[in-house]
């Protein structure tokens, strides 16, 4: 880090060498052992067994379990169809509410079971939605509330609770970003109906692509099991429809893996976090949010908020400096679901805090690319692009 400005030229995007020698994207893609996974494979090639509840699907359920404290786990071939199908096994009819700060799949999961998404706003602070965001878009053909759980944090999910039981509406959390973490001590995935996780690459529990929904009720249970399809059932449960959801056993090796190394992992995101927050202070402008409502976080992403006038950069011009440095940040999630297919032509009233939210948040990596010594660079750099900020907007004007 340097004391004074740089010029506008000793950045990779006005012609300098890029700071970090590869790409380092946002997300957490921590692979497991290659020599484990070979013999894990080795296993399904033995038993020349693929698919639909083999002996590692049933045991990553089993661990599952345990992991979050809840009487069934169902995986699935990913969070966005587990979403649908939990919306399907609810029998819901008419409007769910939901954030328009989430990744888009959350809306369409509503969309996709025949439903309408109603948005709400998030508080400005937690980026979460509370009750005060909810009483304003509530009316009398609401069923549901899907509370989304970002970041590493979470909603409150005991008031989201209550204030549904209080309008006899339905609640279920989408927390792809969620595994892993606790509120008050108690893993999230016990809260609401249920609970849907993303095993995604980018998440810090990892099937290469799948997820899996946690509940306590058990009619609730077999018919998930039902639409998925039918093995695990219990008791036969009418279904709506049934969706191909199946993880296969190459998926269930990975994520056995992936929830063996999940404690060292989590270690990791937690150092890389600290050294995140502790060298990206004092930078006007520029804000880190700490992870909200929950007693243990995943760290599953770093997110920032840039005054613009303060820090003397817009959002984009920072994220577009930093990815020309091979420092991939990104901006979830712009424009906001409203704003986006299929959604943009229709009025939501006012979700001013998502808008402000939109326009002013970025990400920056964690997880197994970066070090603590990496994050303390990237610091370093955001840090020198401040003190150059005048040079670089003088560039951008110029350069446009
Ligand atoms: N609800 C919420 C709140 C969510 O955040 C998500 C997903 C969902 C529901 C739905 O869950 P899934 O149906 O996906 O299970 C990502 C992920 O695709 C998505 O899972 C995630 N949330 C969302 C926030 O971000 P992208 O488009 O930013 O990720 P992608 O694929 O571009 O990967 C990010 C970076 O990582 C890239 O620069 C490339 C790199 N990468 C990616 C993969 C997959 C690798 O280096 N290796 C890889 O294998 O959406």
């Amino acid at each position: 880090m340097r004391h004074i400005a740089m010029p506008a030229n000793d950045f990779a995007l006005y012609g300098a060498a890029p700071r970090f020698e590869k790409p380092i994207p946002v997300g957490q893609l921590y692979f497991p052992s290659f020599e484990k996974y070979e013999r894990s494979m080795q296993g399904i090639f033995e038993r020349q067994y693929f698919n639909n509840n083999g002996p590692l699907l049933i045991e990553l359920e089993r661990q599952l379990r345990e992991f979050f404290h809840v009487r069934h786990v169902i995986c699935v071939s990913n969070a966005t169809l587990g979403l649908m199908m939990l919306a399907d096994a609810l029998q819901l009819r008419g409007k769910v509410i939901t954030p328009s700060f989430t990744f888009i799949a959350s809306a369409q999961s509503i969309s996709q079971a025949g439903l309408t998404p109603v948005f709400c706003d998030v508080n400005i602070e937690n980026h979460h939605i509370d009750i005060p965001s909810l009483e304003r878009v509530i009316d009398k053909d609401v069923c549901a509330i899907m509370g989304v759980n970002l970041w590493g944090g979470t909603c409150d999910p005991t008031a989201i609770e209550q204030f549904a039981l209080q309008h006899g509406l339905e609640v279920y959390f989408d927390s792809a970003q969620a595994l892993g973490c606790r509120v008050e001590n108690k893993p999230v995935g016990g809260f609401g109906r249920a609970e849907v996780f993303s095993f995604h690459a980018t998440k810090i529990l990892t099937s290469a692509e799948g997820g899996c929904i946690c509940t306590n009720d058990d009619e609730i249970a077999d018919r998930l099991c039902g639409t998925r399809p039918s093995y695990g059932v219990t008791t036969i449960q009418p279904v709506r429809r049934v969706a191909n959801a199946r993880m296969s056993e190459a998926q269930a090796a990975v994520a056995l893996l992936s929830l063996e190394d999940f404690p060292s992992n989590l270690q990791n995101n937690k150092s890389i976090f600290e050294a995140y927050q502790n060298g990206l202070q004092n930078i006007p402008g520029l804000s880190m949010l700490s992870p909200v409502n929950v007693s243990h976080s995943n760290h599953q992403y770093v997110v920032c908020r840039i005054d613009s006038e303060i820090f003397g950069l817009s959002r984009d011009m920072l994220v577009d400096i930093l990815r020309a440095e091979n420092i991939l940040a990104r901006r979830y999630f712009y424009p906001g679901a409203h704003k986006s297919t299929p959604y943009f032509n229709k009025s939501y009233g006012t979700l001013n805090n998502t808008e402000i939210l939109c326009d002013t948040c970025f990400q920056l990596p964690i997880g197994a690319l970066i070090s603590t010594d990496s994050a303390k660079r990237i610091a370093d750099l955001i840090h020198d692009i401040h003190r150059s900020s005048s040079e670089l907007r003088a560039k951008h004007k110029v350069s446009q």
